[in-house]
């Protein structure tokens, strides 16, 4: 890589689209009290939220070739939680158009889409001139061009690749990123008549390297959490201009669109406002193929339908949100992503605001085999203690995290070092990552509803245990700054899940080796998280949020108790 200033503010600038593209004390009664809460714990015992949206899968169009290209083979590290970017040399070496668009992940020793449950593919976005242009999350959605239309192919084009693979379990993985082209040369005739469309991408946390926000068990109205419109301030640095809209720059013609949610989201949504008008144009639904509903992996998001035009005039307002379920659990560090095709100039279509938009959607593909969780999910693990039946352990301050395991009450843990350490009530148990190296090993310490000693998935453990604290993701990692992208002073903002505190920049050693490195300018992040003060007492159990298989438990003592 060249490391001319040019070269580096254009690819800090990437980083940011990219991303733009994380017992005894307890009285009989209360335990109880507990294990009778627990019969209601599963998010197995809730009704499939099955839509049925009809699934539409085009061939490719006359005159198309289909390219396969993999990307890797990219060494997973055992339990990795890392973004990072890198230069994607496989790909068409004639000019061209691409009219289709489809992700995936394949382990490199089996060549088959490995288990989400193992390894996942958080994200990958495709930037193209240091635009973004596709995108992958673990849903794998499809993109086709409408009939007619298709994005320009050069092979002068910079092509970058943002990826963020997640280890869910202690050993390493070799994977690919795999992507098929539908592809037209320029010299097929087909190609003659292709109208350009480019990528709009609309993000509720807009431009920025890692775009997350929480959507808390309990938030919003009747069960449903809508960001940012129902957040409290949810912009607070950049005051009357929203992340999450776009304004038009010219008049031009949206031709598709398709959303991207995690586990836990329904929808999002793309609204256009013109003149204090504002009117809806389309919705990408979340289609759960599992049984339990929004709680996993194993789910579609729908697209646009091959008719679907609307018009657009310059100065009219382009707006993303999303909507989660928030009464079965918390989810942290979701995203809400609209990606809209739009043409150079006006193309026609429906305007908006007096026409009917055509709102029918499909789904690109039907369920796919790798996103579904074993059954062994479902079931209570033995391996785990039921720590509401464990007597209590000895008194705490402080558990470290180390080797993928709580020092102290991790529910796998024989003896007494499974024992839940007690805290006092109105004190708090401070968690440490020691997990080396902590640039690569992220655990969070999240609260699951006791006894929290099912298998592991995506579907199980849920953050909703009682107290619902979370600690966030504990760890080191790059930052960016804002500064690069708006001129002036800016801030910095992780390039990884971490928490967003600066720190000592050889914490940040031995993190990702790609390009986001080579653009970092700082570090963040921490290794310590204490609990809540206010927790009452009770037994708590807990799971890392990156690493589902972690599980541990602390007790909460009474202060009379302490008394006696
Ligand atoms: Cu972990």
């Amino acid at each position: 890589m060249s490391s001319s200033p040019a070269r580096a503010w254009k690819l800090a600038i990437v980083v940011f689209a990219l991303c733009a593209l994380l017992a005894a004390p307890a009285g009989a009664a209360r335990i109880d009290d507990e294990l009778r809460a627990d019969a209601h714990a599963s998010a197995f015992t809730t009704s499939p939220a099955n839509l049925r949206i009809p699934v539409r899968d085009p061939a490719p169009p006359p005159g198309a070739q289909v390219l396969r290209y993999r990307f890797g083979p990219l060494t997973i590290r055992p339990g990795q939680n890392l973004i990072d970017i890198d230069l994607q040399k496989e790909r068409p070496n004639v000019d061209g158009w691409i009219v289709g668009f489809r992700p995936g992940l394949i382990d490199a020793r089996t060549g088959r889409s490995p288990p989400v449950t193992e390894v996942h593919l958080h994200h990958a976005v495709w930037l193209v001139d240091f635009r973004p242009t596709f995108a992958a999350g673990e849903e794998k959605t499809n993109f086709n061009a409408p009939a007619g239309y298709g994005w320009r192919y050069t092979t002068r084009q910079t092509w970058l690749v943002n990826h963020m693979i997640h280890d869910l379990v202690a050993q390493e993985h070799e994977v690919y990123l795999t992507y098929t082209f539908y592809f037209i040369p320029d010299t097929a005739p087909e190609a003659a008549s292709i109208r350009e469309i480019r990528t709009q991408w609309m993000d509720v946390e807009g431009v920025k390297p890692y775009p997350v926000f929480n959507a808390l068990k309990g938030s919003g109205t009747r069960g449903k959490f809508t960001y940012p419109d129902q957040a409290r301030n949810p912009y607070p640095d950049r005051p009357g201009n929203p992340r999450n809209q776009w304004i038009a720059d010219r008049d031009a013609t949206l031709v598709l669109a398709a959303g991207h949610l995690h586990p836990g989201g329904l929808w999002t949504d793309l609204t256009v406002t013109r003149g204090g008008r504002t009117v809806p144009i389309f919705r990408s639904r979340a289609n759960y193929y599992e049984p339990s509903g929004a709680v996993s992996w194993d789910v579609a998001m729908s697209a646009t339908g091959p008719n679907w035009r609307v018009q657009l005039r310059r100065g009219d307002i382009l707006r993303v949100s999303a909507t989660y379920d928030t009464t079965r659990a918390s989810w942290y560090e979701v995203m809400g992503i609209m990606i809209a095709g739009i043409t150079l100039g006006d193309e026609g279509g429906v305007d908006p605001f007096t026409g009917q938009v055509d709102q029918s959607d499909f789904l690109t593909h039907g369920r796919l085999r790798e996103n579904i969780d074993p059954p062994a999910t479902r079931r209570v693990n033995p391996g785990y203690a039921n720590s509401l039946k464990l007597r209590q352990g000895p008194f705490a301050s402080k558990v470290v995290i180390r080797n993928f395991s709580f020092q102290q009450g991790d529910l796998t843990m024989p003896g007494r070092r499974g024992l839940p350490p007690s805290v006092a009530q109105g004190r708090s148990l401070t968690f440490v990552n020691q997990d080396q190296p902590t640039t690569v090993r992220f655990h969070t310490v999240t609260a699951c509803r006791a006894p929290c000693n099912r298998g592991s998935g995506i579907s199980f453990p849920l953050a909703d245990g009682k107290g619902l604290f979370d600690s966030g993701e504990l760890g080191f990692g790059p930052a960016i700054n804002t500064g690069v992208i708006s001129g002036g002073g800016g801030e910095d903002v992780p390039g990884s899940p971490v928490i967003d505190t600066p720190a000592p920049r050889a914490k940040c050693d031995g993190g990702p080796t790609g390009l986001i490195n080579a653009v970092r300018t700082g570090c963040l992040g921490r290794v310590t998280w204490r609990t809540p003060k206010n927790l009452r007492p009770g037994t708590y159990t807990y799971f890392c949020r990156i690493h589902p298989f972690m599980r541990g438990a602390f007790r909460v003592v009474p202060r009379q108790q302490l008394r006696k």
